[in-house]
This record gives structure tokens, C-alpha cells and sequence, in this order.
């Protein structure tokens, strides 16, 4: 067996946004969601933060995913503390998740309260006007995304709530996307010394495939350096996603390059979003690197479930 799978290559011209690429002056631009738009254009919802400390939304597009990106020219999602007091710290790592139920996208996010994270959802069709739920998983709570439909009836959140000082990824379901409840630890955080122990997050929404909810998770590692963040595999069941299937021993994608080793948090590379190609099979993963930038790099969905085959 290969123990460096290359399951992501990354793109020739990372990082391929900037803070210098933004229309109006910021810190960072990290941690983007991804979906393709009916018109086959990538919607990149980006983390920005700001010269504040606090961050906002704002959407880039592109023709082609890589270049020529279209970027709002004032920021698309701002935090509205006056009706939402819970986003009083900001709003930040977006999931979007289309909903074909109701044709409309679910966009999961951080709201940073006034006691840490919390897990808060907004419905769009066009990603210029929403309609906030407010919070649905109080603090502390966070990388989190909705299912695309019903499972038995019921709709679906991944998120990660934290029992201190460990904190493992759950699923919990709504019969209406405001009540929730039916919660079930789907993942837990490792022990001692593995890559993943401790700590774990949902990285991108799971992709769904015959063989099941095809997942990319964060791994914290504390270092006496710092926190190393990478990403491992694992698959869960269709029909009862609290249900692991196979698990990666592994990580498969972590910092190395310059930009992903130094930045305002070096050492991170934190997708939140992808989107797949016409083929089926081709995914671009968008992430965060270092806190700073956002980069991209291309795998192979059937790649990585070979991979969790053989090392799951
Ligand atoms: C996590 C999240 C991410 C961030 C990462 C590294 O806890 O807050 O937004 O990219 O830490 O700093």
C-alpha cells in the first residue's frame, strides 16, 4: 500500500485569493464554502476578516473555478447583531448545501457569540437577500452542515460541539430545520498520540455516493509548536449516517507549502467547501490555508474511497 496517497494535487497557481485580490481592504480571506450555481459557475463564499479582528461573508465567482474570480464588492453576509445578537463576534467557515426540497441553499455557519461559537443557518436562492434561523446549535458548537434531503423523514446537521477538553463530530435531526434533537455522536476524537486525537471537525459537507456519506474531517495535532490541522477520510452509512462505516488510519492531506506553514495560523489547511465536476468524479476542494488565503487542489472522489478501502 501507498502511505502517501497524493489523493489532492494542489493547483499550479496557489493561493488563488488573496487579501490583495478584494475589492475593499481586509486581513485574510480563508475557510471558503463552494457550490456550482445553476449556470455551472463555482460560488466561493469566503471567510473575510477584516482589519476589525471580525469576520464576514463574501461571495466570488468563477466561469471555470480557477481564474478570473468575480468578488462581491462590498461584503455579501455581514454579522446583524442588532437582530441576531449571537453574531455580535462575527460570522465565519460557511457550509453550503443546495436543498432541492426546497430549492433554495442552506448556508450553515459559525455565529461567534459572546460564549464561543455557535452553529447558525440562513436560507438563499441567489446568495444576494436571506432568511437567517438564527441559532440552532448553541455554543460551544461549530463546523457544521445540513444533509441535501430528508433522511426518514427528518433533516440532518453534522456539527461539533465541545465537551472540553475533547470534542467529536454528531449528528442531530429536525422534523422543520428549527427544532432539533434525535442527537448522536457519529465520530469520535481519537486518543494519545494519532494524528486525530482529541479533536475533530467536519471539514467540507460529506459527499454523498453509492457506498455512502463519502466525509473529509480535520484532525488537530498539539504540538509544543502549535496545532498542526489536516485531514483524514471516512465513510458513513447512507441511510443512518451516525453509522461509521470505515474510518482512514491516516491523514492524506496536510500543510506543507509556504502558504499553507506560515500565515496568521500557520500549519492549517481547513476546506469547507467543494464542488464536483461533470464527470462525477473530479472534485475541486477549496480551503483555507494558514488562515490567510484560499487555495485549491483537485482529487478524485473514486480515489478516495479505494483509499478508504484499503486503509480504512
Ligand atoms: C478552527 C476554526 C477555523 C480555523 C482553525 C485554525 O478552530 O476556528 O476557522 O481556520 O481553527 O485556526
Amino acid at each position: 500500500m501507498n502511505n502517501h496517497p497524493e489523493l489532492l494535487t494542489r493547483h499550479k497557481l496557489n493561493p488563488i485569493l488573496t487579501a490583495s485580490n478584494w475589492p475593499y481592504p481586509v486581513n485574510s480571506v480563508f475557510n471558503p464554502a463552494a457550490t456550482l450555481l445553476a449556470n455551472g459557475t463555482t460560488l466561493l463564499l469566503c471567510r473575510v476578516e477584516d482589519r476589525t479582528g471580525l469576520s464576514h461573508l463574501c461571495a466570488a465567482r468563477s466561469v471555470d473555478g480557477v481564474n478570473d474570480w468575480k468578488i462581491d464588492p462590498q461584503p455579501t453576509f455581514k454579522p446583524d447583531p442588532e437582530h441576531f445578537p449571537e453574531e455580535i463576534w462575527g460570522v465565519e467557515d460557511p457550509r453550503i448545501t443546495y436543498v432541492p426540497e426546497l430549492s433554495q441553499y442552506a448556508i450553515v455557519y459559525t455565529a461567534f457569540t459572546r460564549d464561543g461559537p455557535g452553529v447558525a443557518l440562513a436560507i438563499t436562492e441567489d446568495f444576494h437577500t436571506f432568511k437567517r434561523h438564527g441559532v440552532i446549535m448553541p455554543p460551544e458548537d461549530k463546523d457544521a452542515t445540513l444533509l441535501p434531503h430528508r433522511i426518514n423523514g427528518l433533516w440532518a446537521l453534522i456539527h461539533r460541539p465541545v465537551s472540553s477538553p475533547r470534542a467529536h463530530i454528531w449528528i442531530s435531526y429536525s422534523a422543520d430545520l428549527t427544532h432539533w434533537g434525535g442527537h448522536k455522536l457519529m465520530m469520535e476524537a481519537r486518543r494519545g498520540g494519532w494524528w486525530d486525537a482529541n479533536k475533530i471537525g467536519l471539514s467540507p459537507p460529506p459527499i454523498e455516493t453509492p457506498k455512502g456519506w463519502l466525509m473529509m474531517y480535520h484532525g488537530v495535532r498539539q504540538t509544543a509548536a502549535g496545532a498542526i490541522y489536516r485531514l483524514g477520510l471516512a465513510l458513513f452509512d447512507l441511510n443512518s449516517p451516525e453509522l461509521c462505516l470505515k474510518r482512514g488510519s491516516q491523514w492524506f492531506f496536510g500543510p506543507e507549502e509556504p502558504y499553507e506553514l506560515n500565515g496568521d495560523v500557520g500549519n492549517v489547511v481547513f476546506p469547507c467547501g467543494y464542488t464536483i465536476l461533470p464527470d462525477g468524479d473530479t472534485i475541486h476542494v477549496y480551503y483555507g490555508a494558514a488562515d490567510t488565503s484560499i487555495a485549491l487542489a483537485t482529487g478524485s472522489i473514486s480515489a478516495m474511497l479505494d483509499w478508504l478501502d484499503q486503509d480504512g
